[in-house]
């Protein structure tokens, strides 16, 4: 990309747009924190998918300009542009924070054009190995000391810096490894934590990308896209909340869900007929597991054809799942975007008859392979595609499905990749498969959140295994084909730590692991680390081990049980948290650093995290150890097990037999539990428990009816608890829903 010198610049409203010889740049002021610096090699007036509306707040900003250079003054930020588009972002204080890097990439081992072209005509396109100058590319000065969190599902560690990714939706059946370029989403946002500052930056631009986060070199880092625009959001903050929530401000929060929804869930790829559904929901209520769901996998379809059922293998229309709802089970089920190619068949029909499906370059309608056979893509980037896939869900609702788990829709294809060149549509503006792709879980999840709420009035689950950033308004994700080894148990913690700071408060991972046979030990561990996860599921593959507790004999039923029922008892915990994250944008589950960013324990602690500010929470994750070490930040805090008091920044040595995962609580708080039910609904939630760390305590707690939307009309109650000289003090900051019965108080 090239600039040249800068000649001058215009505002215009909240846009200074910059002159130079060869690229204009248009730097938009959208708070006093979030600035975005567009380079519109591509289209002046894209118009972005993850960011809703117009984001821009007006604020007073001052422009400055000089020879060849141009300033741009907000309240928190000053951006200094100069000759070949130079920059620098500073604080108020003129601090720096975020400079362009003003030589060439090193590109020494490097493939030349002719080896990319054969690595990628053998279908490699996620050759890590590719090192070419990107079409659009931006290079950035690195600290030495700099760490970056973030940027979605990708696998690894918690800090990215020294490895590299790319934003290119892919479905991953093989092993996932710590090197691995890219997973199921795209969400081109990071995190940037050096000496003394803080920033996010979030690339709006769906086409296929590249971030480099220092490990081609030690002095820069770079972002780079085969197509569209760079353009870059730069958020200022004075800690890593603060640039979390003005990210989640621009592209949206997770909102609040159903409560059962966070409930535990069991699901295998496999379960081959109503009976083995039957046996596993009684099985479960035998065993005294909690549980809301068994979840309905590929085979409760006709052939695979979406929106049918299969009723030689799962019976008459609508009778299981009132059979299993009489028992307090929900159903959820499976539905993937490719549509049978099969004339007779209504979604094939009628998609066709209405133009509603993708086309090739020669304009006709795209057939690739999935589950079905041959099949076709929905465009769901437009908003009628969107609408009858909405409405498509109407039959699955009246025989009782309350949510939707969305698979395969990177898209996934067994035929080979889809080409960059099949015909999609934004809106009304056609366009290909290379600016769709990251976006095609998006709109599918869109279609579906539109669909299921607007049938059932309730607050949607969908859950989505592909998306892009701001996918977090429609669904939940879960991290896709894992496998039940010990490494992707360890790979949760930061998996979802970085989806959480992501702007995805609701997330997990396949209990158990999804391909491989897992085993007790590590069935055990796993359940265990995922006990606060906010989307709480068993799930693994066909020919695979049988992963419900049970297969494994008692001793780890009743452990397995300790755990969801651990987990059932938190959920109002869970709940706050959510309630919270709709203001702040902060997941439930949190890395240390997070909380305590200033520390240098918590800059890469992969094994332990938060949950909310009050909640240390240490698995094990390591085969054999009952015994592991454990960081306790500033504060005082209390062992949940053994009530054992420490004070913090320290590590410690903690004792965790297979029976127990380590929890800490912080000293000075206050936790809302609720009873034992075998699922949300068996009793009703009229009384709540307090757990009360120390002699004086705060908390908060909010309450309304856990389904639809009446609490955006003010429904719901906003407790206040504050206990002092033995006495609880119990202040409604707010009251528009029934109060609990009693509230009683268990100090820890
Ligand atoms: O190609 O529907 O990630 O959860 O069980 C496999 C079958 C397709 C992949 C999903 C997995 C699901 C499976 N699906």
């Amino acid at each position: 990309m090239e600039f040249g010198k800068l000649l001058g610049a215009k505002t215009i409203d909240n846009r200074v747009e910059i002159e130079f010889e060869k690229q204009d740049v248009v730097v938009q002021i959208i708070t006093d924190e979030i600035l975005r610096v567009l380079v519109p090699c591509w289209k002046k007036d894209y118009k972005s998918v993850a960011i809703e509306g117009n984001p821009s707040i007006p604020c007073d900003f001052q422009i400055e300009e000089d020879e060849g250079a141009v300033q741009i003054k907000t309240a928190s930020v000053i951006l200094n542009i100069w000759d070949d588009f130079g920059f620098v972002f500073t604080d108020k204080y003129k601090d720096e924070i975020l400079t362009s890097y003003e030589g060439q990439r090193s590109l020494e081992g490097a493939l030349s054009d002719e080896a990319v072209g054969l690595l990628e005509a053998e279908g490699h396109h996620l050759s890590g190995a590719k090192r070419v100058n990107y079409k659009i590319q931006q290079i950035f000065r690195l600290n030495e000391k700099e760490r970056f969190y973030g940027m979605g599902d990708k696998t690894g560690f918690l800090n990215k810096r020294g490895f590299a990714y790319e934003n290119w939706n892919s479905d991953i059946p093989q092993i996932h490894h710590e090197n691995m370029p890219a997973l199921y989403k795209s969400i081109p946002f990071v995190i940037g934590k050096g000496p003394g500052y803080t920033y996010g930056l979030f690339f709006d631009n769906t086409f296929h990308s590249y971030m480099d986060m220092g490990k081609e070199s030690t002095d820069y880092f770079f972002y780079g896209a085969d197509d569209g625009n760079l353009d870059m959001y730069f958020m200022t903050g004075e800690c890593i909340a603060d640039v979390i929530e003005h990210y989640t401000y621009l592209t949206g929060r997770s909102p609040l869900p159903q409560l059962w929804t966070l409930g535990y869930h069991q699901c295998r790829w496999g379960y081959a007929s109503e009976d083995d559904i039957r046996t596993v929901a009684a099985k479960m209520r035998q065993n005294k597991i909690p549980c809301e769901s068994i979840q309905y996998d590929i085979d409760y379809m006709d052939g695979y054809r979406v929106f049918t059922w299969n009723e030689k293998d799962y019976g008459p229309k609508g009778q299981l799942i009132s059979d299993l709802k009489k028992d307090g089970f929900k159903a959820v089920c499976i539905i993937d975007p490719g549509v049978k190619v099969d004339e007779g068949y209504f979604m094939y029909d009628q998609g066709i008859k209405m133009d509603y499906f993708a086309r090739d370059r020669d304009d006709k309608v795209y057939v690739n392979q999935v589950w079905p056979g041959d099949a076709v893509y929905p465009d769901f980037g437009r908003e009628a595609v969107r609408n009858w896939w909405a409405t498509s869900h109407k039959e699955l609702v009246s025989l009782g499905m309350q949510g939707i788990w969305n698979d395969m829709n990177e898209p996934a294809s067994f035929n080979g990749p889809l080409p960059l060149d099949v015909k999609f549509h934004i809106e009304n503006r056609l366009t290909s498969h290379a600016e769709v792709h990251n976006v095609y879980g998006h709109f599918m999840s869109m279609a579906t959140y539109q669909g299921m709420e607007e049938i059932t009035g309730k607050r949607p689950l969908v859950i989505t295994r592909a998306c892009y950033a701001g996918t977090q308004k429609y669904a939940a994700v879960w991290t896709g084909d894992n496998q039940s080894v010990w490494s992707h148990l360890q790979m949760l913690i930061p998996q979802i730590c970085n989806l959480g700071m992501s702007g995805f408060a609701i997330a997990g991972t396949d209990i158990g692991g999804f391909g491989g046979d897992t085993n007790p030990e590590l069935l055990i561990r796993w359940v265990q680390a995922a006990t606060f996860c906010t989307f709480f599921r068993n799930h693994c593959a066909k020919g695979q081990k049988l992963q419900e507790p049970w297969q494994f004999g008692e001793t780890v039923v009743e452990i397995y049980r300790k755990y969801i029922e651990l987990h059932y008892r938190f959920l109002p915990y869970i709940y706050d948290l959510l309630f919270e994250s709709q203001i702040t944008g902060l997941p439930v589950m949190r890395p240390l650093v997070l909380q305590y960013e200033n520390d240098e324990n918590t800059y890469n602690l992969n094994n332990q995290f938060m949950v909310g500010e009050n909640m240390l929470v240490a698995p094990i994750v390591e085969q054999g150890m009952t015994k592991r070490m454990v960081y306790l930040p500033d504060g005082n805090w209390i062992n949940y097990w053994t009530k054992e008091r420490f004070s913090g920044k320290k590590h410690i040595i903690v004792d965790a037999p297979i029976d127990v995962l380590p929890i800490f609580i912080k000293v000075g708080s206050i936790i809302p539990m609720y009873h034992q039910v075998q699922y949300v609904g068996e009793k009703p939630y009229d009384s709540l428990k307090l757990l009360v760390a120390g002699d004086s305590a705060w908390g908060s707690h909010y309450q309304d009816n856990g389904e639809d939307f009446a609490y955006l009309d003010g429904e719901y109650n906003l407790y206040s608890f504050t206990y002092e000289n033995g006495e609880l003090d119990v202040d409604m900051l707010h009251e528009g829903y029934e109060k609990y019965k009693s509230i009683d108080i268990e100090m820890i």
